[in-house]
């Protein structure tokens, strides 16, 4: 079936998915890590390409295409390759775009690894970084040199909740043929479409929102056109961080209910928001769905919706973290978010606690920060959990 033109709910379940000769409602998972040719020409076309067709798991495999597709057509994109994990695609995206002695630009507060990678290893490869505050496009427009070949944006940014306007970024980078690209994680193509607004590869984890209830590690990129998507192929192929298919299999599976788990998480998020606002002992809050978040106008430009993620500070700074960490039943403590579940995390003492106090300051992790992925549990449960122990400080 032609799925181009139906909605975005009707994608999620019927885009991509192929039923084998025996009519299976789901696409099967394909466990082969490879494919025998009918003949010697069989072989000879396949690798010609003159054929469509499958030769080893690394370079395609039936349960990941199925995968891609959706996920292609989810972000309105030309492409998609799905890969071991969002690291994998992260990585896979620096190394097909950037080369010895070439320069990116990245919002300074992404996912940790996401500029780690490219300070430990890429460094050493000749590859130079400028990390910036991409809310800000100014910042953006003064860190381009001559020899910048990738803008890196990730909008909300992990954990700061801080936006980057896509649209205006992308045509600051364009005007000197920069090649975009927006983690997309916080929000899912369900609230937010890059590719839409002007980038060029959108990039997932799928162990987040898209697979949806964490029991998987996934990554993702979707291309807007067909060129970078044959780079990036290419790279993944030799780089080796493809998807295993029933990983493949799983995340079909649990994207099918994408709208629905982030329908409830949202109107769950923005009941605990409106809480945690009003609580004595939050000094602040930032939730895109808030009036008082500051970006709140660029928030409803560019997503769908707020999301499920709330970052807030306690006045009781780092002890106060800890005492609410330790007293929080309903929501486990843990990294990760995304995920049906709701989970909480305090980076001054877990994620974050390796770094000298300066370095954490400077990347706005307070000593009284929380980070709260609101799951789909019944709202009074979370609040009261949430009241419970924020009454023990
Ligand atoms: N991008 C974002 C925005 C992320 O939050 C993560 C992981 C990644 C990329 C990397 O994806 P992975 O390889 O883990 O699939 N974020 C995590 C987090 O906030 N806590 O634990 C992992």
């Amino acid at each position: 079936m032609d799925t181009k033109n139906l909605g975005f709910n009707s994608k999620l379940i019927h885009a991509g998915d192929f039923h084998d000769e025996f009519g299976s409602a789901v696409t099967p998972i394909y466990q082969t890590s490879t494919f025998a040719f009918r003949n010697a020409q069989h072989g000879a076309d396949l690798f010609a390409g003159k054929e469509k067709g499958f030769i080893y798991t690394r370079i395609g495999n039936p349960t990941i295409e199925a995968l891609e597709n959706k996920l292609a057509e989810l972000e309105n994109g030309c492409g998609g390759i799905a890969l071991s994990s969002g690291m994998a695609a992260v990585t896979t995206v620096y190394m097909a775009f950037l080369g010895q002695g070439e320069h990116i630009v990245c919002t300074s507060a992404v996912y940790g690894p996401s500029r780690g990678v490219l300070e430990s290893h890429f460094a050493k490869f000749g590859v130079q970084s400028t990390f910036v505050d991409s809310s800000n496009l100014k910042e953006i427009e003064d860190a381009i040199r001559p020899n910048t070949k990738l803008l890196y944006l990730e909008t909300p940014a992990n954990p700061t909740i801080a936006l980057t306007d896509i649209k205006k970024a992308s045509e600051i980078a364009h005007k000197h043929g920069i090649i975009v690209v927006v983690d997309n994680t916080f929000c899912s193509p369900y609230l937010q479409k890059p590719l839409d607004l002007g980038a060029d590869v959108a990039l997932h984890s799928l162990t987040k929102f898209i697979n949806g209830h964490a029991d998987i590690v996934g990554g993702a990129l979707v291309a807007k056109d067909t060129a970078i998507y044959q780079k990036l192929r290419k790279t993944m192929v030799y780089m080796g961080g493809n998807m295993d298919p029933h990983q493949a299999y799983m995340v079909i599976r649990g994207v099918k209910t994408l709208s629905l788990r982030i329908d409830r998480a949202q109107e769950n998020s923005m009941k605990v928001a409106e809480y945690l606002e009003k609580h004595p002992k939050v000094a602040w809050v930032k939730y895109p769905g808030l009036k008082s978040f500051q970006q709140y106008q660029l928030a409803k430009e560019q997503m769908k919706g707020p999301g499920a993620m709330i970052s807030f500070e306690l006045k009781g700074g780092y002890d106060a973290g800890v005492t609410l960490m330790n007293n929080v039943h309903l929501a486990l403590l843990a990294v990760s978010l995304g995920g049906v579940e709701s989970l909480i995390q305090h980076p001054a003492s877990m994620t974050h606690a390796g770094l000298p106090k300066e370095a954490r300051l400077q990347a706005d992790i307070t000593d009284g920060l929380i980070r709260y992925a609101v799951g789909i549990e019944n709202v009074e449960d979370i609040i009261a959990d949430l009241d419970h122990a924020l009454a023990k400080i």
